[in-house]
C-alpha cells in the first residue's frame, strides 16, 4: 500500500493531484485545512489530504509514483513538509501492521471458540446430554455448564443418577421459595415495581384476590401508575370487583397519606409505573416511596419471555434495593422454563411466585422448586 500526503487549494485540487498520482482507485484517509507560516501566513489557508493507493498485482492502470520523488511544485523545503514526508513513510509500514493485527486478532478468536467447544466437550457424556438438555431449555450455556459437571461428578461417588442429582442442585440453586410474610399484628406494605409490561399489575391484583378469599385479610391498594391514562381505570375496575378500596398517589408524600388512610387493612399493595431501568430518577423515587410508605417487603416482577440478558442487565440496575423478592410472570408463554434458574442465579434473591395466565385471581401460585427443577432439567433417566 501506498500512502502520501497531498497539499492543494481545496478537494477539487487535491482530488485531481491524487487521482495524477495514484489512479481512480485511492481512497482518503485523512483530511485537514492548515494555515501558512508567519504573519502573513495566517491567511493562506491550504488542504492537506493523506490519500493511499493499494495497487493491483495483476493490473497496474496507473502504477503510483509516490515512490519517486513528489514533484517539485507540491514540496516546500520547510520543517513542516520535513516532518510530512516522514510521517508518509511511518504510515505505509503502519497500515501493514494493522493487516497483520487484524489477522492475529481473528486467528485468537477463532482459537478461543474451539476451547470454548473444547471445555464443553470435555464434559463426561452424560453430562454432556444433560447440559444439551438444559440449554434447549433456555438455562445460559455457563450455568448449564456448572450444574452439568457438578451433577457428574456427584453421580460418580454416589453412584446415583445424573439427572436426579442435576434436578437436587437446581433446587438448592433455586433457593429457598419465599412468599408474602403477612405480619401478625401489624400492617403488611408491600411494593411492586419491575420493566414496562412485565404484569406487576395484573400479579398484584391477583395477590390481592388470593390474600382476601384464601387468607381472609383486609385489603388496600395504591395505584402509583400515574403516567398512562388507563393504567388508574384498570386497576379501579378490579378494585370494585374485589370490593377493595383504592387509592392514587402522585409521589411520595400522597403515597405516605394513602397508606395513612388505610391504616385499618392488614395489607396494602401498592403498584408502581414500569419505568426504563436507565432512568436515573427512577431509582431515587423508588427509594423515596419504600422509606415514605414503610415498606416491608418489595417484589419485583419479570416475565420469563424477557432475554436472559435483558434480564440480567435489569435485575443489575435494581441492586439498590437490598432485599427483594423475585415473581416470575407468563411461564404459559414460555416452551421452556430455565430463564428462571437465570433469572435466580443473577439476582440472588428468593423466588416467591410464578404466574400462569392472565385469568385473576387463579393463574397464580407460590413457587416449587421440585416442580421448576423437573421442568428445567427434565424427569429422564440419563444412562451411566
Ligand atoms: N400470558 C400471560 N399474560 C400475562 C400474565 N401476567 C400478565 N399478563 C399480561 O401482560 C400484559 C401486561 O400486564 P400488566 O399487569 O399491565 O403489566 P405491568 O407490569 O403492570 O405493565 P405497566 O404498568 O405498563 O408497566 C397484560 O396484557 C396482562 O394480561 C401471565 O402470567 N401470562
Ligand atoms: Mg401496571
Amino acid at each position: 500500500m501506498f500512502v502520501k500526503r497531498f497539499t492543494a487549494r481545496d478537494m477539487q485540487d487535491a482530488m485531481k493531484k491524487i487521482k495524477k498520482e495514484f489512479g481512480p482507485d485511492a481512497v482518503i484517509l485523512d483530511s485537514k485545512t492548515v494555515r501558512g507560516k508567519g504573519l502573513f501566513g495566517m491567511f493562506r489557508k491550504s488542504l492537506e489530504v493523506v490519500a493511499a493507493y493499494e495497487p493491483k498485482r495483476s493490473f497496474e492502470p496507473n502504477p503510483p509514483k509516490s515512490v519517486q520523488p513528489p514533484a517539485k511544485a507540491e514540496v516546500q523545503p520547510d520543517a513542516e513538509n520535513i516532518a510530512a514526508a516522514a510521517a508518509d513513510i511511518k504510515i505505509a509500514p503502519l497500515a501493514a501492521q494493522i493487516e497483520s493485527l487484524k489477522g492475529l486478532v481473528t486467528d485468537i478468536s477463532n482459537r478461543m471458540r474451539v476451547g470454548a467447544r473444547d471445555d464443553w466437550q470435555s464434559l463426561a457424556p452424560e453430562a454432556q446430554g444433560l447440559y444439551g438438555e438444559m440449554v434447549e431449555r433456555d438455562v445460559c450455556e455457563n450455568i448449564a455448564k456448572e450444574i452439568a459437571a457438578q451433577a457428574h461428578t456427584v453421580s460418580q461417588k454416589q453412584g446415583m443418577d445424573v439427572g436426579a442429582v442435576a434436578r437436587q442442585i437446581v433446587m438448592d440453586r433455586l433457593g429457598e421459595p419465599a412468599p408474602i410474610k403477612v405480619k401478625k399484628y401489624a400492617q403488611t406494605v408491600l411494593l411492586f415495581a419491575g420493566p414496562t409490561g412485565a404484569g406487576k399489575t395484573t400479579t398484584l391484583v391477583k395477590l390481592a384476590g388470593r390474600l382476601a378469599l384464601d387468607q381472609n385479610l383486609s385489603i388496600g391498594l395504591v395505584n402509583m401508575d400515574t403516567y398512562r391514562v388507563g393504567a388508574m381505570e384498570h386497576m379501579r375496575i378490579y378494585a370494585e370487583i374485589m370490593d377493595i378500596p383504592m387509592r392514587t398517589a402522585y409521589d411520595a408524600r400522597d403515597l405516605h397519606d394513602a397508606v395513612e388512610e388505610m391504616a385499618d387493612r392488614d395489607v396494602i399493595l401498592i403498584d408502581t409505573a414500569g419505568r426504563s431501568v436507565a432512568d436515573p430518577s427512577y431509582r431515587k423515587e423508588l427509594e423515596e416511596y419504600i422509606e415514605a410508605a414503610h415498606v416491608d417487603e418489595v417484589f419485583l416482577v419479570l416475565s420469563i419471555v424477557t432475554g436472559s440478558k435483558v434480564c440480567r442487565e435489569i435485575i443489575r440496575h435494581y441492586a439498590f434495593i437490598p432485599n427483594y423478592k423475585l415473581i416470575v410472570t407468563k411461564l404459559d408463554e414460555a416452551g421452556a422454563w430455565g430463564n428462571i434458574l437465570n433469572i435466580a442465579e443473577y439476582a440472588k434473591k428468593p423466588l416467591s411466585y410464578i404466574t400462569v395466565g392472565q385469568n385473576v385471581p387463579d393463574d397464580i401460585s407460590q413457587v416449587d422448586t421440585g416442580m421448576l427443577a423437573e421442568k428445567i432439567v427434565g424427569m429422564r433417566e440419563v444412562a451411566q
